[in-house]
Order: C-alpha cells, then structure tokens, then sequence
C-alpha cells in the first residue's frame, strides 16, 4: 500500500482548550485540518514509529470518517498496532482504562463531550498520553507548536478498514485491533464494585433510569445496568448513540436533561436517576425529588466510597478543580485527607493520581472519578452511588440531608452567559484583575469581600505552573464567587460564573439554592458588572 506525503501549512488555532481541540465540525472537515492536527500529534510526542494507541469517540457525525483518516495515518507514520473500539465506539473512560491496561503509547479520542454533533455542530480531538490521561499543557502546547511548524503529514492511501466487529485487521505493516468497546470497562467496574449487592437491591425492588442522551454511554449502560445489574429493560433511555444526539445537547445538568429532572420531581420518580454526557466522562446524579449538586455528590461519594470494596482501603487524598464548591474540603478535614484545588480540566489531576497524592478527584461541571483510570467518568460514579445506596439502604434525599447536618450544606450553583462577544467577555475578566487589590473589605449588598484572587496553580507534583485559572472573590461567612471563561465553546465566549454559600444552621438547610445565593449572585453582579458589560440580565443555563 502506498503512503503519500502531502505538502501543507499551518492552520491557525489548532491550541488544545479546556479538553482537547474543539472546533466546528465543518471546520475539521476542511482539506487538511484533521490531517494537520494529527500529524501534529505525531510530531510532538517524537513520531509515531513502532508506537501502540488506543483510538475512538463517542459515535458523533464524522467519528467514522475521521478515525479511518487516524488509522492511515497511524500507517503511514510507522504506528505499530492501533486498538480501536468496534464501531470506531469508545467511552472516554473506557478508551483510558484501554491505555493504561495495554500499556500503550497513548490514545486519541474522538470527541466535543457536551457539545452538540452533526454536521453545524463541533467535533474534537482529544490525545491521552500513556498514564490514560488528558495531555498536560507541556503536551497540549508541544502539539500547538507543532501544528505551527507542519510542512508535511504522512498518510496510507488504503480501503477503509472494517471496524464494524471485533478481530485483527492489517494496514500495511500495522495491526489494527477492534475490541468491543463495553468488555474491559464492564471488567474494571465488577473489580471495583459489589455487583451482588447492587443486583439484591435492584431485586427487593429498587428501580432506577439511566439517560444516555443519545451518546456514547448507551451501549456501556445497558451492558452493565440492564445486562449485569439486572435493572428492568427500557431502563435506560435514549440507549442508541446517533450522530446528531438526536438533536440535543448531551450534557448531563437540569437544563439539557430536563425530561429526566421532571420525572425525578413527580409522582412517577423512580428510586434513582442518572445522565451522563457525550463521551460518557460525566454524571448527572439524582434522587426521587432531589438533584444531587455535582460538587455535592463528591462530597458524599468521598464520605462513603469505603462502602464499595474497590474503596475499603484508605482514601491518599482528594482533589477538585478549584471552581467546584468546598464541600468535599469539609469532609477531607474531617476525615484527615489532603485536599487539592486545582485548575478546571480533568488534566490537572493527573500527576496528583498517578503519585498517589488523591484516590477521588471531581468538579463541578459534573465529572467525578477515581485512580481506576485517569479521566472523569459518568458510569463509575453511578455505580459508586448505587453501591452506596446498597450498602446504606437509604434514599437519595435521605443520604444527602444526613450529610448535610453532618457537614453543613454548601449552596452552589453555576450561572452561564453563553454565547457572549468574545472581547466584552475579556475585558470584563481583564478589568476584574486589574482591580483585586481593591475589594478586600469592600461591602456588595450583605457581603464583604474578604480576599480577590487571580488563580494560579502550581502542580505539587512536576512544579508546573498554570496561570490565570479564574477569579476568585471570597465573602465573610463563607460565600465565594468564581469568574472564568470557558475553553471548551465554539462561539463566541462563555462566561461562566460559581456561586456558593455556606450555612450549618440546622434550620436552614432545606433552602432553594437560588435563594439561598441571592446575595451572592447580586454581589457577582455588582463586582464584575455582567448585565452592563455583556448586556445580559440573566444566565443561559443554571446548573
Ligand atoms: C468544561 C467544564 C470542565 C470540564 C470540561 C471538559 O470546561 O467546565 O469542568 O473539565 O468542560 O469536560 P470549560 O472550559 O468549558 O468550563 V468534557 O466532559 O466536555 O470533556
Ligand atoms: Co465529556
């Protein structure tokens, strides 16, 4: 088979966000600009001669006709053996636990998560180097760089190859292995888990819904929920991955998984609830008539995760990224665990988990995970709740108001302003840093502002260091509120703005969270001056 050496240049913007390249999926169907950005790849972790990676994505428009491109590619670079999930199909976490298990040279994963698919919607690529984790910035910026300099890319002019079922196939001198996507994942769930007990709850009547809106989670949810945990058929909704997600937004918060909100909150509710997101790292929890907050559901996952047998070892520690609420920081302290607060992007956990310095890490935009893989992922945490729940026999709103008279409830929420001019959005952010040094002691309403931070991490671990991460404005009484940007939109900018209060009065934990956060929503306001500056007098999405 022939390999073709293309001539090209430099795409400007190929720079990795929050979560791998994101992009408009017309934009990576442009001549050249997924070749580009994979050769990129290629490059940037000193070729690919020899090399093993795992590959898939969460099935959206143009995953299949992009994961040929890698193959060849991959081929044409010398790549050795690629391991790819039948159907080009593969969790985010389950593609990390492929890495880590196979011991490969990394991964790409074919994906935008939560971003809406179809041919107006994104796509992306993600590259997980061989700890199964989301590239550090040093790789992220050594494949910007990359793409800066690309003169040439390297590709396999071939069939396609049949990723249709499991079996080894060749590519010129290169092996391409398809596994069925769900096996190994289901595996490591059974280690971690007491599936027994689960099973006993599910049959002394239990019930439960699983949403995989339509994306990458269906197959993984089914196997394991109806299949293994004996869950009632038709247990799990919108189970079929589709290319355009069926035309919604597979991002697991009230706002896009409405229907399954409405059903937890009326007669009908089932005892248990989950979502998760595109690619299958995220996690909506609920219980009948309650929503269990993300940062929530860290808190109390960390507080009980002994229960789980893959947990009944120690905890080493915890970590969040800094914008999730700090409930979890008052279970670690009651607990005696090291707390980490780190930047948002689950790429940041990585050095704490792989020097065992954190067992469970989360954030608030509802990924949570543990040291099984070295990415978020939306089925463990549901399985971790449903081995809480079967271990405690309790109900979810039981657990939650136990845990809050324990520890006190932290009131959190996260107000959106979606789609806003990119440079309002930073000057906005640019004049708040500028004036930090003037709000301690400043009153805003009912609040004082206590310290004005611009938040800037560096990793215990490497000594790496992260810059301008958010700005973080904490109030008397312990209420904070967070600004920062988002680096995973395709228009425009996202502000995104965290809001959290604590209260421990045993009376008042039963509050509306949105009242509960008035005062601090109107400070956020009046500091940072949403509504004057991106003309916006109410958030898109609150989560
Ligand atoms: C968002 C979330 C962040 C998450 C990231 C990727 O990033 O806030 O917590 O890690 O998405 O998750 P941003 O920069 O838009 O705030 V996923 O499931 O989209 O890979
Ligand atoms: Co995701």
């Amino acid at each position: 088979m022939q390999i073709t050496t293309h001539a090209t240049q430099p795409i400007d913007g190929q720079k990795p966000g929050t979560s791998g390249l994101r992009k408009k999926t017309r934009v990576f169907m442009e001549p050249h600009y997924l070749e580009n950005f994979v050769q990129s790849i290629f490059d940037a972790i000193g070729g690919a001669a020899g090399k093993t990676f795992v590959l898939g994505g969460d099935g959206r428009y143009f995953n299949d006709r992009a994961a040929q491109v890698i193959l060849r590619m991959a081929a044409a670079n010398g790549a050795a053996r690629v391991i790819v999930g039948a159907g080009g199909l593969l969790s985010t976490p389950a593609a990390s636990n492929l890495i880590r298990k196979r011991s490969t040279d990394g991964g790409i994963i074919l994906s935008a998560s939560h971003n809406p698919g179809g041919h107006d919607g994104d796509f992306g690529v993600k590259f997980n180097t061989p700890n199964g984790g989301p590239a550090p910035e040093g790789v992220t910026g050594a494949i910007h760089a990359a793409s800066g300099r690309i003169s040439q890319y390297r590709i396999m002019e071939a069939q396609d190859v049949d990723l249709a079922s499991p079996g080894e196939r060749t590519l010129g001198a290169m092996t391409v292995e398809v596994v069925d996507p769900v096996t190994d994942y289901r595996r490591l769930m059974e280690e971690l888990f007491d599936f027994d007990a689960i099973r006993r709850l599910i049959t002394d009547g239990f019930t439960l819904r699983f949403d995989a809106m339509h994306a990458v989670t269906g197959p993984y949810a089914k196997a394991i929920l109806e299949d293994a945990l004996g869950a009632a058929a038709g247990s799990v909704v919108n189970a079929r991955p589709l290319p355009d997600f069926g035309g919604g937004h597979p991002d697991p918060n009230p706002v896009r998984a409405r229907p399954l909100v409405d059903l937890m909150m009326g007669p009908e509710a089932p005892d248990f609830a989950a979502a998760s997101d595109g690619d299958g790292d995220r996690n909506m929890i609920l219980g009948r008539g309650v929503y269990v907050t993300p940062s929530d559901s860290l808190a109390v996952l960390t507080a009980n995760a002994h229960l789980a047998p893959g947990y009944a070892r120690d905890l080493v520690g915890v970590a969040r990224s800094m914008p999730t609420s700090r409930a979890v920081d008052r279970v670690a302290a009651a607990r005696g665990l090291n707390c980490y607060a780190t930047p948002t992007g689950w790429k940041f956990f990585g050095n704490l988990l792989d020097a065992g310095r954190a067992t469970l890490c989360g954030e608030e935009s509802a990924g949570t995970g543990s040291d099984h893989v070295r990415e978020k992922d939306g089925l463990w945490a549901v399985l971790l709740w449903l081995n809480i729940l079967a271990a405690r026999r309790e109900s979810v709103e039981g657990i939650m108001r136990r845990h809050w008279a324990e520890f006190g409830r932290n009131y959190y929420s996260r107000h959106d302003f979606e789609g806003v001019d990119a440079g309002a959005a930073t000057g906005m952010i640019d004049d708040l840093r500028a004036c930090l040094d003037e709000l301690p002691g400043r009153r805003f309403g009912a609040l004082t502002v206590e310290t004005a931070e611009d938040f800037a991490y560096t990793d215990p671990v490497d000594g790496s260091r992260a810059a301008h991460q958010g700005i973080v404005i904490t109030f008397d009484g312990g209420a904070r509120a967070v600004f920062r940007l988002s680096g995973t939109g395709t228009d425009g900018a996202t502000l995104r703005v965290y809001l959290e209060r604590l209260e421990t009065a045993p009376d008042a934990l039963d509050h509306d969270p949105q009242d509960a956060l008035a005062p601090v929503v109107a400070a956020a306001d009046a500091i940072a001056g949403i509504a004057a500056r991106l003309g916006r007098t109410r958030p898109d999405v609150v989560t």
